[in-house]
């Protein structure tokens, strides 16, 4: 499917935007860190854009998103509220989650966004629910999994394929391979060179596609979400890239400096505005703007976190269920 300028346009606008989002959370979790204020965990996805954008750029409003504990990407990717975003990390009742989620709850049914999730492949037997919905109700809507290769080695991987595969449900199974968990190389959990490969398994296509390229990670979802949509079951797509940060704020940094400079010359972000200017013809000019009109709705947000309150302490058990 061709994607015109205009698109291409919008898609470097969302990679902007989490960017921009990671590296201002890093700025505020570190100040507040320092000030004896811990906000919990922070894993970033910075280096990843690509994947999240190439996916979400062609779902529908009433398709499903699982995601994981490096989410903030696939939210922002899948239409959430930059303002509810920023808010909702920092804990404010005006948040995504009403303060009470943080990074890892991130959550809201209402633009298909299924949560981020603490537990490393626990979205994968739930993003099963949406998929059956779909079957069930007679709807075309379809389902995306994200998961990271070290949740491809966990049991819940292997029971949700093979019941998505058996079923032919539509999900759409989306590996971010960056290589490591948390300090556990791929290479130690897994014996195959592709994590796509597991899809023989299962009887279902695999896809090796290079994550850190948006276009090709769009055709290859475009590829998978349709045979989703048509009733042919689900695919897996294991996307190649690598984070620029380390695992988590409170984790330091083990990969090999080398590694880390090769992967970082390989910059989603700036090898997809290289390509814009040189293939496209779009101008600096234009990418300029873009990023300036990303700085301040990035700004305005972090005003409107600032100026919401924290949750009514006698609120906290509102949402449970009893
Ligand atoms: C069930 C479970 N086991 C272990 C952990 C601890 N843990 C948090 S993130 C992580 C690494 C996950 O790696 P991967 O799935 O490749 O995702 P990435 O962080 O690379 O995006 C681990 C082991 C956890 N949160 N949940």
């Amino acid at each position: 499917m061709a994607v015109d300028v205009e698109e291409m346009l919008r898609l470097y606008g969302l990679m902007v935007r989490i960017r921009n989002f990671e590296l201002k959370m890093v700025e505020i979790f570190t100040a507040r860190m320092k000030a004896g204020d811990f906000p919990g965990a922070l894993h970033t996805y910075c280096g990843e854009e690509a994947i999240a954008v190439g996916v979400c750029g062609v779902l529908r409003p009433d398709d499903y998103v699982f995601s994981t504990h490096r989410g903030h990407g696939h939210a922002l990717a899948k239409g959430a509220d930059l303002n509810k975003m920023v808010a909702e990390l920092n804990g404010r009742a005006s948040g995504l989650s009403r303060g009470f989620g943080g990074s890892m709850h991130l959550y809201d049914p209402s633009i298909g966004f299924m949560g981020t999730t603490g537990v490393v492949g626990g979205n994968l037997p739930l993003c099963l629910g949406t998929a059956y919905a779909s079957v069930a109700l007679g709807g075309t809507f379809v389902t995306v999994a994200f998961f990271g290769e070290g949740a491809a080695s966990q049991g819940s991987f292997h029971e949700s394929v093979n019941m998505a595969a058996v079923m032919r449900w539509p999900v759409v199974y989306v590996c971010e391979n960056n290589l490591y968990a948390a300090t556990t190389h791929v290479a130690v959990n897994c014996p195959l060179e592709n994590i796509a490969d597991r899809a023989k398994g299962y009887g279902i296509p695999g896809a090796v596609v290079d994550g850190n390229d948006v276009l090709a990670v769009r055709e290859a979802a475009v590829e998978a979400i349709e045979r989703a949509r048509s009733g042919c079951g689900p695919t897996l797509i294991e996307c190649k890239t690598y984070r620029h940060h380390p695992h988590c704020m409170v984790i330091p940094e083990h990969r090999p400096p080398k590694e880390c400079r090769e992967w970082h010359a390989k910059d989603p972000i700036e090898s997809f505005a290289a390509s814009l200017m040189r293939i496209h013809a779009t101008t600096r000019d234009t990418l300029d703007a873009i990023e300036a009109r990303e700085v301040g709705l990035l700004e305005a947000a972090v005003k409107f976190m600032r100026e919401s309150p924290l949750p009514d302490p006698a609120t906290v058990g509102d949402y449970l269920w009893a």
